[in-house]
């Protein structure tokens, strides 16, 4: 499929589709100026002022350029072949696959001091190309609505949209893109003239920074080869922190897999920082690493080249092998050159990494140390490890569980054949706020870190992994919500390509168990519970037992401590009567008996899992470092936006 799926993003993908050849007009350098616009009616309007699809006659086709551009796959508008063509958007089979994909579609074109339009229903013309008007300006306006019998939803969202046409104009200095959403008003207006000096500076908004952006950019161009051409601007900027921060792009494409684009730089970065080093007699002990040299680093590098390939699970990797040495090389000369003529930068920067070269070589040791004590993998699993009996991975489950009475539930309730347990103590170290030897040397994280068995950061190995299922276990309260979200935190910082991979989920205990004669229903929300217990109770012999019925609402609904009382018995759990219909609560995971347990949270013929995903990268990294870093303000200015969230979220 062109537009990946069906879902949430491919929709999404339809405006970025038709947003790419504006953008391409911007990089020919006849657009300055692109309008996306969420109609009322659930349609979206595209508007640029480059220079409008041509109209005329196509002598082959023997119909205008337009209709062709618009129900041609492939035609996408790439008549000249001189203008290189750089974006990637849907593999650049243009605008014809939007078309197709839309119940309909209007096109209007302002060029040659007219104003042109055509129709299309499905993909195909439903009027002739027609002048309406006269105009003096220039431009592209496309509308079109997303054919709901082929996508799952058909509904835009403006913080999607809004994420990627920030990264857009990030992306292409200079370039102004809007967004407006016309069902609630909300409007954004995106032109950064510093380009990705802007986007490195936004992403270390939150963040302390040790150096001004140092930014350097060139381009290849061979008017005899043109599929040689190439250009790359990269811009990089150290903080206090400890994450490393580096979002690639090829031909806008954010290339969340990396590549030979992202390889080059850090090859260049760290043989760079060496040899500065050594130079200067700035080495201590201990040689830097890779992970060193990058540690609170935030970079943006954007590489583009007329014939990308793209590789990998999510087609979000580049792969073109000529890549990684010219990166390697123009990134090696430009740095080197800029730490000579910028020596109190270089300091800076270099005392930096060389402190977390010490703080790594300490976490060495005290790794080695506890591989010796038997405590982290090396052969051995942690003692707390319920391992099952299944040794393929791709069979097999590992769930980090939330205490110690959980831990023996599910251990009792699992099946012992590829599901694991591991009961963690509670709250795991925040690793947003320490630095790598405290995370490693941190117990919890440690037996997580063996258990899985496939290590951390530079030296992950996803063939290493034991189990390709990890589930994140945890009460449904407050507490737990927290929990899962340090170890969100952990993984998200330490083992990203899980996520990526797909491998990380986040179990769905349910909140109540709800009971009517030998029937049972467990229900995941307090909506949910509603709802049931309204079905339940509008049943024929229900209506009988009405006045009871109404005084236990009221009972139901006044949650005091007296209530609670009543309510308790013997097991433990909170449980409510209504008519003849037990509400039972489970106020955590232990309070579950073990079969409860397997059949609500464990089994996968029953149980609901979530996913986790990154969605948006940058928004995923913003959340992080001001819901678990430092800064307190920007935390509480956090909160207060996002009141609905603080129950789930607990910061
Ligand atoms: C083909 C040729 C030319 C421009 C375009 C297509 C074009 C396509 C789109 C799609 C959205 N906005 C667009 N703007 C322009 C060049 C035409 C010329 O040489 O004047």
């Amino acid at each position: 499929m062109y537009i990946g799926s069906t879902g949430f993003r491919g929709l999404h993908h339809l405006v970025y589709e038709v947003v790419d050849n504006s953008i391409d007009e911007a990089l020919a350098g006849f657009c300055t100026k692109i309008q996306v616009t969420i109609n009322k009616d659930g349609t979206c309007t595209v508007i640029d002022n480059g220079r409008g699809i041509p109209v005329e006659i196509h002598s082959k086709y023997n119909v205008s350029a337009l209709q062709i551009v618009m129900t041609k796959l492939h035609a996408g508008g790439k008549f000249d072949s001189n203008t290189y063509k750089v974006s990637g958007g849907l593999h650049g089979v243009g605008v014809s696959v939007v078309n197709a994909l839309s119940t309909f579609l209007v096109v209007e074109v302002k060029r040659d001091g007219k104003i042109y339009t055509q129709r299309y229903e499905c993909g195909k013309e439903v009027s002739e190309v027609t002048v309406i008007g006269t105009s003096t300006e220039n431009g592209t306006k496309v509308t079109f609505l997303p054919d709901k019998e082929i996508f799952e939803t058909i509904e835009f969202n403006f913080e999607t949209l809004s994420s990627r046409l920030r990264e857009l104009a990030f992306l292409n200095k200079g370039l102004e893109i809007s967004l407006k959403d016309e069902r609630d008003g909300k409007e954004h207006t995106f032109k950064y003239d510093g380009g990705i000096v802007s986007f490195v500076e936004f992403l270390n908004k939150n963040k302390t920074p040790v150096n001004g952006v140092i930014y350097f950019e060139k381009d290849k161009v061979d008017d005899k080869l043109p599929e040689k051409n190439f250009s790359i601007q990269l811009a990089m900027q150290y903080n206090d922190s400890y994450q490393e921060n580096i979002f690639s792009f090829a031909n806008n494409i954010n290339t969340i897999e990396g590549g030979t684009h992202l390889n080059g730089f850090k090859s260049a970065l760290t043989r760079v920082i060496n040899s500065y080093a050594k130079k200067n007699n700035i080495l201590g002990e201990t040689p830097i690493s890779g992970e060193d040299a990058r540690e609170g680093i935030t970079a943006v590098i954007s590489v583009k080249l007329s014939q990308p390939q793209f590789e990998g699970q999510t087609k979000t990797k580049l792969g073109n092998s000529e890549i990684k040495g010219v990166v390697e090389s123009l990134v090696g000369d430009f740095l080197s050159s800029y730490f000579d003529e910028n020596p109190k930068v270089a300091k800076e920067v270099i005392s930096k990494v060389v402190m977390a070269a010490t703080a790594r070589e300490a976490a060495r040791k005290a790794r080695e140390l506890a591989r010796r004590k038997g405590v982290l993998s090396g052969g051995g699993l942690p003692g707390k490890l319920a391992d099952c009996s299944n040794t393929d991975p791709a069979k097999c489950e590992l769930f980090l569980v939330e205490g110690d009475s959980a831990g023996g539930s599910s251990r009792q309730g699992r099946n012992r054949e590829f599901q694991a347990i591991l009961p963690l103590k509670g709250k795991i170290l925040n690793v947003e706020k320490a630095r790598i030897n405290k995370v490693i040397t941190n117990e919890e994280i440690s037996i997580i870190i063996s258990a899985l068995g496939c290590n951390i950061g530079e030296e992950f190995d996803i063939s290493k992994l034991r189990y390709h299922k990890i589930i994140l276990m945890c009460d449904a309260d407050v507490d737990g919500n927290h929990i899962t979200t340090l170890e969100l935190t952990f993984f998200y910082r330490y083992m990203k390509q899980l996520i990526l991979g797909g491998n990380l989920f986040i179990a769905q205990p349910p909140l109540y168990r709800i009971k009517k004669g030998k029937t049972v229903h467990y229900v995941y929300s307090d909506e949910e519970k509603d709802k049931v217990i309204k079905e339940l109770t509008a049943s024929k012999e229900e209506k009988e037992d009405a006045s009871e019925e109404d005084d236990n609402a009221v009972k139901e609904s006044d949650e005091n401590a007296e209530n609670d009382k009543v309510a308790k018995d013997g097991s433990n759990q909170e449980t409510k009567k209504i008519g003849n219909i037990i509400v039972q609560r489970f106020k955590g995971l232990g309070e579950m008996n073990p079969e409860q347990l397997w059949e609500t949270t464990m089994n996968p013929g029953t149980r609901t899992l979530k996913q986790v995903r990154i969605e948006d990268a940058v928004e995923a990294d913003a959340i992080f470092t001001i819901l678990m870093g430092e800064e307190v303000e920007p935390r509480r200015k956090f909160i207060q936006e996002n009141a609905k969230l603080v129950d789930e979220l607990d910061v």
